[in-house]
């Protein structure tokens, strides 16, 4: 077994001093202030070169990114060779070598994993790296690249990418030369992959109006830039909010986040009655719609309108190409408002499962259908399909003429469809395709069901790991008793639902309410609020003053 460079340990790990700080591989990887992540990032260099040998030297992907965040914030995550979260499993290896506090520590922490996971240091390590617009990003690139010597893993960096970009690439990467081989492993390959299918579905159809597009002042900006000209004039868009110089702009009043959260426009975003809007976050992985109505009205089209959307459509082209034997299945977490989940298991008739929020959960669920489509109401989601259903889509071609193009449409769908990760320029693309084949408005959209008002407090607490849910994040069962209050408190209010989990990604504890109507809406979470805020004293600072 080869060793470890020790010497070099040592002397790159000087470079990135610890901070007195408790680190934790969260829902996403890692995100913080910026400047507190110098070390992590290192060793978290270290981690992935493990984790490629570990894989006999399979491509493992590095992002650095902190989505939605403010721009002083930023984060790495790991993916693995499919393009998938990194497994969770490994998460605990990242945020024990994190929180090392001597070099002694990591050289320990590493030896005990080549034991404990039997990694052979002989075999080679092999690393893919991308990052957003973040000032920060190209520092910490190369403090993850240090790490990576250490090993010496090799590796290519490919500067700025979107995050699905990154598992794309990474996906493409490991599978080239099998049977499902993924496409060319370059941001070029993946806008060439996208825009092809997407032409076919949209062809011999009148153009939509010209989509709107948000880009939070965020990597989808460049990047959406980019893809245009290999679209052509199979979509056109007017890009908004693509100022990356000014760093502070980068998801300020602008983006997927605030438009879900506030529940309006980006500032000084003018709408007009009718046109379609579709705000990215920050790394261009979660996508919302929105439109205003005739009366003025903002009306929001989610990741759960995404979901409906999609999940109508492939059942009615599956039906029209001739295939019986593939069916589509949703995936949702407990924030998908209740209506989409009645309109699915109700009007579309599909099985709906829900799991824990992010997207390793919702991404694994999907696969036990054929068709798994999945998203999460702020945006985050995408459609996969089964190696059987695919086998099945390219083994027919349908015995009538309409048939045939059914299947033609099926077959670009499942190229349209980032099947690595949730994906805003596809999920677009998908939207684009669905409304172009229909010719409808958003309003015509947006008919399929009334969302129920919600609402989303936060709530600061002392300490968020007392609270412990099951059944999918819908029920606490710490503190014991608190689930009881709250289920006394949601029975007064009509259509009333309501739950507590502690965030993945901030100190605190979320709350959901929705209710019949807004008022309703906002009384029992503010109510839900304050109760748990006064729970066994559990609130952190002063009781806010919303709370009821
Ligand atoms: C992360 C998750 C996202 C989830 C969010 C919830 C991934 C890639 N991202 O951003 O899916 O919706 O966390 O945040 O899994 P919270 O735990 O703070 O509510
Ligand atoms: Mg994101």
């Amino acid at each position: 077994m080869a060793a470890i460079n020790v010497e070099s340990l040592k002397v790159l790990s000087e470079k990135y001093p610890k901070p007195s700080y408790r680190f934790g591989y969260g829902t996403a990887g890692f995100r913080m202030k910026a400047e507190l992540l110098d070390s992590v990032v290192f060793r978290s260099g270290i981690v992935a070169a493990l984790r490629s040998k570990k894989l006999d030297g399979k491509v493992i992907g590095c992002m650095i990114t902190a989505s939605h965040n403010p721009a002083a914030d930023n984060g790495i995550k790991l993916v693995d060779p499919l393009g998938e979260m990194l497994e969770s499993s490994w998460e605990a290896h990242c945020t024990a070598i994190a929180n090392a506090e001597s070099n002694e520590e990591i050289i320990d922490y590493i030896h005990t994993m080549v034991n404990n996971l039997k990694i052979d240091l002989t075999k080679p390590a092999n690393v893919v790296i991308g990052r957003d617009t973040r000032p920060s990003g190209k520092g910490l690139v190369e403090a993850f690249i240090d790490g990576l010597k250490v090993l010496d893993a090799t590796y290519t960096d490919h500067g700025i990418l979107t995050t699905p970009q990154l598992h794309y690439i990474t996906r493409c990467l490991n599978t080239a030369g099998t049977p499902e081989a993924y496409g060319e492993p370059t941001a070029e390959g993946y806008y060439k992959k996208l825009a092809a299918a997407f032409k076919v579905l949209v062809e011999g159809k009148n153009k939509l109006s010209p989509l709107i597009l948000d880009c939070a002042n965020g990597v989808g900006a460049p990047k959406f830039k980019e893809f245009l000209p290999y679209l052509g004039d199979a979509l056109s868009c007017k890009i908004v909010n693509d100022d990356i110089d000014n760093p502070v702009n980068l998801n300020l009043n602008a983006g997927a986040d605030y438009v879900k959260v506030q529940q309006r426009a980006p500032v000084g975003l003018k709408t007009a009655p009718n046109e379609r809007y579709a705000s990215f976050d920050g790394d261009a992985d979660r996508l919302v719609y929105y439109y205003q109505d005739d009366d003025g009205t903002f009306r929001l089209l989610d990741g759960d309108k995404i979901a409906g959307l999609a999940a109508m459509f492939i059942i009615d082209i599956v039906k029209a190409a001739g295939i019986d034997s593939i069916s589509v299945g949703v995936v949702q977490t407990a924030y998908a408002n209740g209506a989409s989940t009645q309109y699915l298991r109700n009007t579309l008739n599909v099985p709906v499962s829900c799991v824990p929020t992010g997207v390793k959960y919702l991404h694994h669920e999907a696969t036990k259908y054929d068709v798994g489509v999945y998203f999460e109401a702020n945006g985050h989601g995408t459609v996969l399909f089964s190696p059987t259903a695919l086998k099945t889509i390219y083994s027919t071609e349908g015995s009538t003429p309409a048939q045939a193009v059914a299947v033609r449409s099926l077959r670009a769908l499942s190229e349209v469809i980032n099947q690595a990760v949730g994906d805003a320029f596809s999920d677009l693309l998908l939207v684009e395709a669905i409304l172009t084949q229909r010719q409808w408005t958003p309003k015509v959209w947006d008919q399929a069901y009334t969302d129920l008002p919600n609402r989303l407090v936060k709530v600061v607490v002392k300490d968020r790991s007392i609270f412990k849910t099951v059944d999918a994040e819908r029920k606490l069962v710490e503190p014991a008793g608190l689930q009881d209050a709250i289920d006394a408190i949601v029975l007064k209010f009509r259509d009333g639902r309501s739950f507590v989990r502690p965030s993945g990604t901030e100190d605190v504890v979320r709350v959901y309410a929705e209710a019949a109507t807004r008022p309703e809406t906002d009384e029992l979470a503010f109510r839900i609020g304050g109760l748990v805020f006064d729970y066994n004293s559990c609130g952190s600072g002063t009781r806010p003053r919303e709370f009821i």
